[in-house]
């Protein structure tokens, strides 16, 4: 069976554990994730795909769990010499393991290879099981308009709307700058259009799962699709679980809930997305005209507990 799962960071990565987990229980099965990269900024000069580092790290089995980005065993040098030079930006900090990632990234990007070509070849140590290709290979990141306080409107980077200001400045829109002009990796229209089952994992709607989408020709083909479409819902219980999502959502004038989320994709026969959305128990009974709603415990405690998850995304899907 092939399987092509939409992801973004930490929710893509540990829901993906999942999919590789059920994937090692079937024969001639193959899954491919086409991988958020709007987060991605440089930094010191270095290219940074904080979404692509965090699946390609959990499914190497390097992440760290705890701190929810980066290695494990993870150490600072590099970032106290850079802040004792006074070196910007200082709020956002470089493991030096994760900092080989970035200049072997950086210096393959430099002499020419796509991203696609250069993420290929940074699995090539981690082995993650599973095929990672980014949404696109060309510029896309989202920036965020705010209100600073003395400074009036601007756009920032998602990055300092996130790890500068956590969120907490007034907000008005996010703006996925250079996706007009954005073209789907290699790769990705193939794993769309050849999948058996396509998943959307319980990534941030807004920051994750939007920007892919808004790579012209990726909703196209995913309504093309002769696969069905299964959702996971990130949202349990009207909680975020973890991370930015209550406050993208909000933003963007949609509930922080499972109905919120699944009618924001909406309806395949609509225009949208699902086929079918997998909620979590405490959101049974919720109903999403024109898509096959079912529930099941959707915290991803362990490797076991996720696949699960996805046996019963699988079972909307058949
Ligand atoms: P990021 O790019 O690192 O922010 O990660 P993603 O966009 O891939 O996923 C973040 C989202 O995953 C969060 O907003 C949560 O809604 C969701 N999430 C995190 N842990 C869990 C979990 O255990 N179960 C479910 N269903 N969703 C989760
Ligand atoms: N998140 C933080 O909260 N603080 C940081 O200093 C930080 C650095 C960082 C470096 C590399 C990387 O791949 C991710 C990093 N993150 C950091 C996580 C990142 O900001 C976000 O959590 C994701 O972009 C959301 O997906
Ligand atoms: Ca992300």
């Amino acid at each position: 069976m092939r399987i092509t799962v939409l992801a973004g960071g930490i929710g893509g990565a540990r829901f993906l554990e999942g999919v590789r987990a059920h994937a090692r229980t079937r024969p001639e099965s193959d899954v491919t994730a086409v991988v958020n990269v709007a987060d991605d900024t440089r930094m010191h000069g270095l290219r940074i795909s904080p979404d692509l580092d965090s699946v390609m790290y959990t499914l190497g089995g390097a992440h760290d769990a705890e701190r929810g980005w980066g290695q494990a065993g993870e150490t600072w040098t590099v970032s106290g010499e850079l802040r004792a030079y006074g070196a910007e930006p200082t709020w956002f900090g470089l493991g030096d393991k994760d900092i080989a990632t970035h200049l072997v990234r950086t210096t393959m990007l430099d002499a020419g290879y796509p991203l696609s070509q250069v993420t290929e070849a940074l699995c090539a140590r981690w082995n993650p099981g599973v095929r990672l290709i980014p949404a696109t290979d060309d510029r896309l990141e989202t920036h965020v308009v705010v209100d600073l306080p003395g400074e009036g409107r601007r756009a920032i980077h998602f990055q300092e709307w996130w790890v500068k200001h956590r969120g907490n400045v007034p907000t008005s829109r996010f703006v996925f700058v250079g996706a007009d002009a954005a073209k789907p990796a290699p790769g990705v229209l193939d794993a769309i259009a050849a999948a058996d089952v396509i998943l959307i994992a319980p990534s941030n709607p807004v920051v994750s799962i939007a920007p892919i989408l808004a790579v012209p020709g990726l909703r196209d083909a995913l309504l093309a699709a002769s696969a069905p479409i299964v959702g996971v819902s990130g949202i349990i219980g009207g909680s975020p679980v973890r991370g930015m999502a209550d406050k993208c959502l909000a933003t963007i004038g949609v509930e922080c809930s499972a109905a919120g989320v699944g009618g924001l994709y909406g309806p395949r026969a609509d225009g949208g997305l699902l086929d079918g959305w997998l909620v979590d128990t405490t959101d049974d009974g919720l109903t999403i005209p024109g898509v096959r709603v079912a529930s099941a415990p959707l915290w991803m405690t362990d490797e076991t507990a996720t696949a699960a998850i996805v046996a019963a995304a699988l079972a909307l899907a058949e």
